[in-house]
């Protein structure tokens, strides 16, 4: 039995594509009665603490989304493997959003929009070239490194931060404390694609932040951060934007979600906010993800993307 433990989705239509994907399989959803010691395999997005513990058969839990943090919340954490989403669909989405708002940072989108509203042009009409822009990515994983290929292709002059070297695509690459303060003096548009762990909690504050290139072709740097709000400090990053340090912020995801109704980033005139969905998991996609993981394990095979927990990613 397959147990679905979802909050803040669509428990329905995730019952009723995972069961598409895997007829014959009895697919149940927390909150409806079922046989603890039927379940063999979870899926969560954001479960409840403690709602996989007392499962005695339970051998493994599947994240329904790119990012673990979710399931490293719960203290009664059973201690069984956990696999998470790699899949194009996911990967194509973030690479989409990446690439859309660094193109609209690059082609000063927000201000011409402005100029629109007022039926009247400046008369600064020069673009700097793509490959006059320096992006520098934090988080080299699965889906930093497929935007940092697609962003090169665009002609970003792109570059990349993570815990160990990498070596792809010909793209710089910093790692670990040592190798940050000079990919940030390097950077006009930083992106962040990192996941919430210890290590990386509250890494966008203002000492990083004031460490981004100021002499960049887009007069001030910029942020996006479409990894998880918890990495940033949203106070800082609010008085970084009033002092002209930051020159735009690209939120996907924050502190608290959905973002409070009183928060400041909701007007800030250098903000863009989106809600979440930077790359949602789509049920299809991530559904036969699902079945594929568990035809696997049903052979005898290791399924694919498995969470380190030491790491916590
Ligand atoms: P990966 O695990 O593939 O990549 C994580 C990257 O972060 C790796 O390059 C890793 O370095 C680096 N990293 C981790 N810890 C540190 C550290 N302490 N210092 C420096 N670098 C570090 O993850 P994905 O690319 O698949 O996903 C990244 C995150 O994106 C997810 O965890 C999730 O939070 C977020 N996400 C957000 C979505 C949205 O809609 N907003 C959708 C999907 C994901 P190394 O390679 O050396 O291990
Ligand atoms: C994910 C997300 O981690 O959607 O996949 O945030």
């Amino acid at each position: 039995m397959l147990l679905v433990a979802l909050s803040g989705w669509n428990v329905g239509q995730w019952v009723e594509r995972l069961q598409k994907k895997m007829p014959g399989r009895e697919i149940v959803a927390l909150g409806e009665p079922f046989d603890r010691r039927a379940v063999h395999y979870a899926v969560s997005w954001k479960h409840p603490a403690g709602s996989l513990a007392a499962l005695p058969n339970l051998s493994a839990i599947f994240s329904l989304g790119a990012g673990v943090d979710h399931i490293f919340n719960d203290d009664r954490l059973p201690d069984v493997p956990i696999y998470r989403v790699v899949d194009p669909d996911l990967t194509n989405r973030m690479s989409e959003y990446i690439v859309m708002h660094c193109l609209m940072l690059l082609r000063q989108t927000r201000r011409y929009d402005a100029q629109q509203r007022i039926q009247s042009w400046d008369d600064d009409r020069f673009q700097p070239a793509a490959r006059d822009v320096r992006v520098g990515i934090m988080g080299m994983g699965e889906l930093g490194q497929d935007a940092a290929h697609k962003l090169k292709m665009m002609g970003f002059n792109v570059a990349g931060w993570s815990r160990t070297p990498k070596t792809r695509d010909g793209i710089p690459s910093y790692s670990g404390d040592a190798g940050l303060k000079d990919f940030l003096a390097r950077t006009d548009i930083l992106v962040v694609l990192l996941p919430l762990t210890p290590q990386t909690r509250g890494i966008i504050n203002e000492r990083l932040l004031r460490g981004l290139a100021q002499d960049g072709r887009l007069g001030k740097p910029a942020l996006i951060n479409a990894g998880r709000g918890g990495l940033q400090i949203e106070n800082d990053i609010l008085k970084v934007l009033d002092e002209g340090v930051l020159g735009h912020a690209v939120l996907d995801v924050f502190e608290t979600e959905p973002l409070p109704r009183e928060s400041r980033l909701w007007s800030h005139p250098h903000v863009t906010v989106t809600p979440h969905n930077a790359a949602m998991s789509d049920p299809d996609a991530i559904g036969a993800l699902v079945a594929r993981q568990i035809a696997k394990l049903e052979a005898g095979q290791e399924p694919d993307y498995k969470v380190d927990r030491a790491r916590a990613y």
